[in-house]
């Protein structure tokens, strides 16, 4: 595929709704988020019923690719593996539209909506998930892999297996290292083990693994400081990256881990399946950079994620006898905390060019703002300026040689975020949750299509 994809990513739970419509079962987030009684994605965007609008406004907005994910409770009926057909028909719909507007699907498999029943079993703790996720990943490709060319097995495994089993605030909200290793490796296992099917299937079209990239910068390049990045590079991104790219999973991060793990869950033959089957390409996540240095607080948690303040620079993430992260006091942040650091993603794809020479997609990002859905056009000038940045980030690097294929703007309308709800959008378009849903362009959604208009596609 040689055009440039510049398109807007979004996933099934956050936009969908619908959640009792058309046969779906329930999934790990509609159990979590109604128990604990939170804001949850019942309804949310509706894109269920309103996907055509939201897709021909994309089209209108100059995007030519949409990333967004197949809900698997939507598809898999049980623990048998049966298939839902009005499932089926609902994204048979979806894709014909994206293809009737020469909008280019790239699907990603689970963005984090996990059947119940397979959560009742232990969910990702189970190692009959991965078969479970390879059996429901062989339906989408018998399904859809006539016209989706570009598939994800995974939407970020390490921002999942972190929030839902060391940090504890995503479902299933567990806080326990043991048990974060284990999914981990479940995930990147069921990665391999889907590689290895759409390969077998011989289906036209590229798989990949999209990951939240944090390049990891050091305060000082003292010995210690350094030895330090090496952990966090391993905890933010090698185990995700190494693993899905090169097969292999750090050496040096087992050590550390078998002094506090039990590892006999993987099988040397395993281990061989995912040294054989690894990706086509790359889908970066790029919100922010981490800073860091070495541990010394004596902190003796073994994590620390201080989310708790909206201060900013005030949430830090600590791993006793690894890293502490640091929040530079000179940096800008987000009214969600996050720093803004459009470098790191200049220097974060070339790095990774460098390190997997794998073509490479921007599958997320945006920046997360407070704002009125009920005003007729949002001036949201912080998102272009923000955008803008981040663009050239991703423009200097391409041109510079690193092979990146494509840019999706998380999102291309407001939908649904983890646990902050409706409050916190993301979208190039409004969504009036107080009037009727009513779709309405932001300031954004017209500077994105200048941009994709000028920059072109090649
Ligand atoms: C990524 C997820 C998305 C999305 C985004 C924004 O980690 O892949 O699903 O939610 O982050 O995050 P949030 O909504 O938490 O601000």
């Amino acid at each position: 595929m040689k055009e440039f994809l510049w398109g807007g990513a979004t996933a099934s739970y956050q936009c969908e709704g619908g959640f009792q419509e058309g046969n779906r079962v329930p999934s790990n987030w509609d159990r979590y988020l109604h128990e604990n009684g939170l804001e949850n994605g019942d309804v949310a965007c509706d894109h269920y019923h309103r996907y055509e609008e939201d897709i021909r406004m994309m089209k209108e907005g100059g995007q030519n690719s949409y990333r967004f994910s197949i809900a698997w409770p939507r598809i898999i009926s049980n623990r048998k593996g049966d298939v839902n057909e009005e499932g089926v028909a609902f994204y048979n719909r979806l894709i014909d539209t994206c293809l009737s507007y020469e909008i280019v699907p790239m699907v990603t498999i689970f963005h984090w909506d996990l059947p119940q029943y397979l959560e009742d079993e232990s969910g990702w703790l189970n190692r009959k998930t991965c078969e479970a996720y390879t059996h429901y990943a062989k339906v989408c490709f018998e399904r859809f892999g006539d016209r989706v060319k570009l598939w994800t097995t995974f939407n970020e495994p390490r921002y999942y297996t972190f929030s839902g089993y060391l940090i504890g605030n995503y479902p299933p909200g567990h806080q326990n290292l043991q048990e974060t290793v284990t999914a981990s490796y479940y995930m990147m296992l069921a990665s391999a083990m889907t590689v290895k099917a759409y390969r077998e299937g011989s289906y036209d079209g590229k798989i990949g693994i999209v990951h939240s990239f944090s390049p990891v910068y050091g305060v000082d390049m003292t010995v210690k400081t350094q030895i330090a990045m090496r952990y966090a590079e391993n905890f933010y991104n090698n185990w995700i990256l190494d693993v899905a790219a090169m097969g292999q999973i750090p050496g040096d991060l087992l050590d550390k881990l078998s002094d506090c793990c039990d590892l006999s869950m993987m099988l040397p033959e395993d281990l061989e399946l995912m040294q054989r089957h690894t990706v086509d390409f790359i889908g970066l996540n790029y919100y922010a950079r981490v800073m860091i240095k070495p541990y010394e607080t004596g902190e003796t948690t073994l994590i620390v994620n201080n989310k708790g303040s909206k201060e900013k620079g005030t949430s830090q993430t600590i791993v006793k006898d690894w890293f502490e992260q640091v929040r530079p006091k000179e940096s800008r942040y987000t009214e969600w905390d996050t720093e803004i650091f459009p470098r790191g993603l200049y220097e974060g794809i070339r790095r990774c060019w460098k390190k997997y020479h794998l073509p490479i997609y921007i599958t997320e990002n945006g920046i997360g703002l407070y704002e009125d859905g009920a005003e007729e056009k949002i001036d949201d000038r912080e998102r272009i300026e923000f955008m803008n940045q981040h663009i050239n980030a991703v423009l200097n690097a391409k041109e510079e040689g690193c092979d990146v294929r494509g840019f999706y703007v998380w999102s291309p309308f407001d939908l649904y975020s983890w646990k902050n709800g409706t409050e916190k959008r993301y979208g190039l378009v409004a969504v009036d949750y107080e009037n009727g849903l009513a779709r309405k362009p932001k300031k954004s959604y017209e500077w994105y299509k200048e941009v994709i208009e000028s920059k072109g596609n090649s």
